[in-house]
């Protein structure tokens, strides 16, 4: 049930279960698991429901995440609709790599764009599942989470009063720059951060995609990427310096720069088009440990950030919001807390393997660019090698994939 304000009949429970702060992948698959298990819980979003329904952003799902979904009712309409990759190309040097991990591994990724799911999630939730959520909300803080009585409060968008809700959990699931992760005593937690000392101009182009997976350019200009979303729009990714102006990005040096880095022997041109979106992202990384502190649980981009160089950013907020919708329900249900006690060692585990991933496959794209002939000369062998060793296919496969379920 959509709350669009704060009027008094919106406020009359001021007391749930679980208060689950933002409506991302993480926050509304951890909703969506409580309501499944009949546990009540209110969700608080600063957007509304129409921004949050398109914003753009990742668009590959790891088939265990799917399964994750499925397991739980959430994956409907993404096995009618998502398409289904069982190859990824690499181009260097000129020419052509097709990669089929598909056939290495007998497991596939599913394309189905975020804004897609997370329009299934909020409908689930809300409408299916008679979910409490909040739209527009602001100021949202934590109280006591360290203690037996924790709170959020927040100011309503329409009359700017403070509400307080009581619970006996918080789910933080709002996203790199939210309020929870803020709410964590710095005495009590470690930030890991790395920082590529790059910028990837990340693009969505009206076009169809040029090739029917997706491409990894490593190209001595930088790194270039085709992520297809739909049959009519295509990501794109150029390598570009960290903190550019994508101002400094006019159309013409976009596709100049993406033929170029893309282009290879055999291939033709990729099919232009307007450029929908055009942002640069400084590429970091960062880990909280731990994401728990007292009542209050930290989940998703919320608990870790990863660049998007494998796609990962998603997958893992769904990962952590599986373990975490579970261990919620079953402490609330049966009293069993052994979930909750292993969430935060459990995910940091899973994050950990996904990050060295991410800096393994960054130098794969970036070091032919970094001016440095000796890492060009190793990054060059690092692709061959995946190309002539069946054990180096087999492993990069095994993580591109996902592994998600050893942890
Ligand atoms: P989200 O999706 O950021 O959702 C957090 C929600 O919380 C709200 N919020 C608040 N709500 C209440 N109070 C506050 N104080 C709040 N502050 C924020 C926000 O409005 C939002 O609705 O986090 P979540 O659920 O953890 O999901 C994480 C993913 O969204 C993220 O990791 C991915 O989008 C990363 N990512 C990719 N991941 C992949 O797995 N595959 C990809 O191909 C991929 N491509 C990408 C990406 C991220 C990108 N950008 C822009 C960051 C491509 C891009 C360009």
């Amino acid at each position: 049930m959509t709350d669009a304000s704060c009027g008094p009949e919106s406020v009359s429970a001021q007391r749930f279960p679980v208060v689950v702060v933002g409506a991302g992948p993480a926050g509304l698959t951890v909703g969506n698991i409580l309501r499944a298990a009949s546990v009540d819980c209110l969700v608080l979003e600063t957007e509304t429901r129409a921004f949050i329904e398109r914003r753009p952003r990742a668009g590959v799902i790891e088939e265990q995440a799917m399964r994750g979904l499925e397991k739980r009712g959430l994956a409907r309409n993404l096995l009618d609709r998502a398409e289904l990759h069982t190859a990824c190309e690499f181009r260097f040097g000129g020419e052509r790599y097709r990669f089929p991990y598909g056939e290495l591994t007998g497991s596939h990724h599913f394309v189905y764009p975020q804004p897609l799911l997370v329009t299934d999630l909020v409908r689930e939730y809300a409408d299916v599942r008679a979910g409490r959520i909040r739209f527009g909300v602001r100021d949202v803080r934590v109280h006591d989470a360290d203690t037996g009585h924790p709170s959020v409060s927040y100011l309503c968008p329409d009359s700017g009063e403070r509400r307080v809700v009581h619970c006996d959990f918080i789910a933080g699931c709002d996203g790199a720059r939210g309020a929870t992760r803020a709410a964590l005593p710095p005495d009590r937690v470690r930030v890991a951060r790395h920082d590529y000392g790059i910028g990837w101009l990340a693009l969505l182009a009206e076009a169809p995609p040029s090739a029917d997976c997706v491409l990894f350019g490593c190209h001595e200009r930088g790194f270039a990427g085709q992520m297809p979303r739909s049959p009519q729009v295509t990501r794109y990714y150029l390598q570009c310096p960290p903190g550019d102006d994508p101002g400094n990005w006019p159309r013409e040096r976009v596709w100049a720069e993406l033929q170029e880095r893309l282009g290879a022997s055999g291939v033709p041109p990729l099919v232009e088009g307007r450029l929908i979106e055009k942002r640069v992202l400084d590429m970091h990384d960062q880990v909280v440990e731990p994401v728990t502190f007292g009542r209050l649980h930290l989940a998703g981009d919320a608990a870790h950030l990863i660049a998007p160089i494998a796609a990962k950013g998603m997958n893992l907020a769904l990962h952590d919001a599986f373990l975490l919708g579970d261990a919620l329900a079953a402490r609330l249900t049966t009293g069993d807390d052994r979930g909750l006690a292993d969430y935060a060692a459990t995910s940091a585990r899973r994050v950990w393997d996904y990050q060295e991933f991410s800096q393994w496959l960054s130098e794969v794209f970036h070091g032919t660019a970094a001016g440095d002939p000796f890492r060009a000369g190793t990054t060059l062998a690092r692709l061959r090698r995946l190309f002539t060793s069946p054990a180096a296919a087999a492993a990069f496969a095994e993580q591109y994939l996902g592994t998600a379920t050893r942890y």
